[in-house]
């Protein structure tokens, strides 16, 4: 065994996104794409003799390839030690927890998350820091600037290690221990939730159906759920990780899990549902009959976490991203606990959670955490509703229903244009760019605009500064329209508009969302002449 290097030409295309490189498999294939994206990320980082590495993935399809690459690269890089998940899995919050409670001093994700999976799909690869969380920016853009200048590749010529075989191995100096996925997560979730009243819940008949959307949650929901909490054989489905998630999209909203919410509508529903994506780092809860909107689902995590063993002290503050709705800064006005506005992706929580500034934060795209690991985690959101409903006695309905009486109704959309060629997308976002500074004081489509920016956040940490987040409009009433590209899309862009709008009046809280905000919409399509500028007559995802 020996280490080698090997020459090497750069791509241009190997610049992060929201959460890593994404990229469809057939991208990743190309000649030392991978290797040349993992040399960048190890010529960034300092020395690594000494040092700890977690890698695992969510299993799909080229995730082994990709592991047993890394292993050999990183023993070249002179990590002391890699800890590995058994088959190359490990879910996103997983790894967190592992980094975190191994004294790692970083870990490789190999995901493309809610992305279909297969050949024809989407593969990422992600870099977390020693706290478990993302990469921040700067990171982030000094692996994209060393990627532009790569001519080495260093790795060896080691054989594969037996990957699905838990113990230790050694990849030249490099030891390699492949290490139960479930264990240290379940550990963890033992010591924040009432294990004792969620398996009294389910011992008294409350059914829940978990669909695992045949992505990595499926292992520790049943090892869980099923395993520890006495929820009946059946309760997880589509359970086994599968390359290509079954030909399915492993996104938990109500278009891509639409058979759970199908089970959730029948005669004989089930109390609650649950399903998370790709790399279970994202969470959907469903009520019988009752969908929520994951604002409304963090704002309710927020305003009972007392009930909650490992939040009983309480919570020092919560965080969202700027589109997420304000449900949660209501729950955190009336709690006195301060609220943080950030941009879109996990990693700017990072830094509010290291500080002990905030306990609970989320997206509206389906994700909550907390300052238990340093990623979003899908199965601790669905544990931590299992134990409100086993402390408080009442429903999943209920307690959405409350915080809507309590602090009003912020009725919320998110529509997507997917695939529309970058060039018109990026017209698009600068014509309303253009248009910003002309907007306060006017009336668009019969709303009266107050404010209209680009969302610039500085982290109150560290004082890194990111503009361009996010165009948002906000009316006189605090109605808002919020614009964005995404950057976890592998196909053209896709236009993100983010709809809310705030009802107090209780005898309106059951009005569809769509029509309920139809000004809004009406608003964006103004704005933005959605339609003409992408010849989309209606957005491809409606949540
Ligand atoms: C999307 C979501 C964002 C989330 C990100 C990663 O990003 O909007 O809230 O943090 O995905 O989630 P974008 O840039 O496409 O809007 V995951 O579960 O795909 O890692
Ligand atoms: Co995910």
């Amino acid at each position: 065994m020996t280490l080698l290097t090997l020459p090497t030409t750069p791509y241009n295309d190997q610049r992060p996104g929201t959460s890593g490189l994404r990229k469809k498999v057939t991208v990743f294939q190309q000649k030392h794409y991978l290797e040349n994206f993992v040399q960048a990320l190890f010529d960034v980082l300092p020395a690594a003799q000494g040092l700890t590495l977690v890698l695992g993935g969510d299993g799909r399809y080229y995730n082994r390839v990709a592991v047993q690459t890394i292993l050999r690269m990183a023993a070249a890089k002179g990590y002391a030690r890699v800890l590995v998940g058994q088959g190359g899995i490990l879910s996103t919050p997983a790894v967190s927890a592992v980094i975190r409670a191994a004294q790692a001093s970083g870990g490789i994700v190999l995901s493309a998350s809610h992305n279909p999976g297969g050949p024809d799909g989407d593969f990422g690869i992600k870099y977390n820091i020693g706290n478990g969380g993302p990469a921040p920016e700067k990171v982030t853009e000094a692996v994209f600037a060393r990627s532009q200048q790569l001519a080495e590749i260093h790795t060896s010529d080691s054989a594969d290690i037996a990957l699905d075989q838990l113990g230790d191995y050694r990849v030249d100096g490099m030891q390699v221990t492949v290490i139960d996925p479930v264990a240290i997560y379940a550990e963890l979730m033992r010591s924040l939730f009432d294990f004792e009243a969620i398996r009294a819940l389910f011992a008294g008949g409350f059914r829940l159906r978990f669909d695992a959307m045949h992505a990595v949650g499926g292992p520790y929901a049943k090892a869980l759920l099923e395993g520890e909490l006495g929820a009946p054989a059946g309760t997880v489905v589509n359970a086994v990780p599968l390359e290509d998630f079954g030909g399915l999209h492993p996104d938990p909203n109500p278009v891509n899990a639409e058979d759970l919410i199908a089970h959730l509508f029948a005669d004989d529903a089930p109390d609650m549902g649950a399903a998370s994506d790709g790399d279970a780092d994202r969470n959907m809860v469903v009520g019988r009959r009752f969908v929520i909107s994951p604002s409304d689902s963090l704002a309710v995590l927020a305003a009972h976490a007392k009930l909650v063993p490992g939040y009983r002290q309480g919570l020092a503050g919560v965080a969202r991203s700027m589109p997420t709705s304000t449900a949660v800064d209501r729950v955190a006005k009336s709690l006195g606990i301060p609220c943080f506005e950030t941009p879109t992706g996990w990693k700017f929580f990072g830094n509010l959670l290291d500080a002990g500034k905030v306990t609970l934060c989320g997206e509206e795209s389906y994700g909550t955490g907390s300052d238990h690991v340093r990623e979003k985690d899908g199965l601790w959101a669905v544990l931590f509703w299992l134990n409100l409903v086993a402390a408080s006695g009442k429903s999943v309905e209920t307690l959405v229903r409350e915080l809507w009486t309590a602090h009003g109704r912020c009725v919320y959309s998110r529509h997507d244009f997917e695939a529309i060629p970058t060039d018109k997308a990026d017209a698009l976002m600068l014509r309303l760019r253009a248009a910003l500074p002309k907007l306060p004081g006017t009336t668009v489509a019969g709303c009266a605009i107050a404010l209209a920016d680009d969302f610039a956040y500085t982290d109150p940490v560290d004082g890194s500064v990111s503009q361009k987040q996010g165009i948002r409009v906000i009316l006189t009433d605090g109605s808002r329209v919020v614009f964005r590209l995404s950057g976890t899309g592998t196909e053209g862009a896709t236009l993100r508009v983010y709809l809310e709008r705030h009802e107090p009046d209780a005898t309106r809280h059951d009005r569809e969302a769509q029509t309920a905000l139809q000004p809004l919409i009406a608003l964006a399509e103004a704005l933005a002449q959605i339609r003409a500028s992408t010849g989309m007559e209606r957005p491809s995802v409606t949540t």
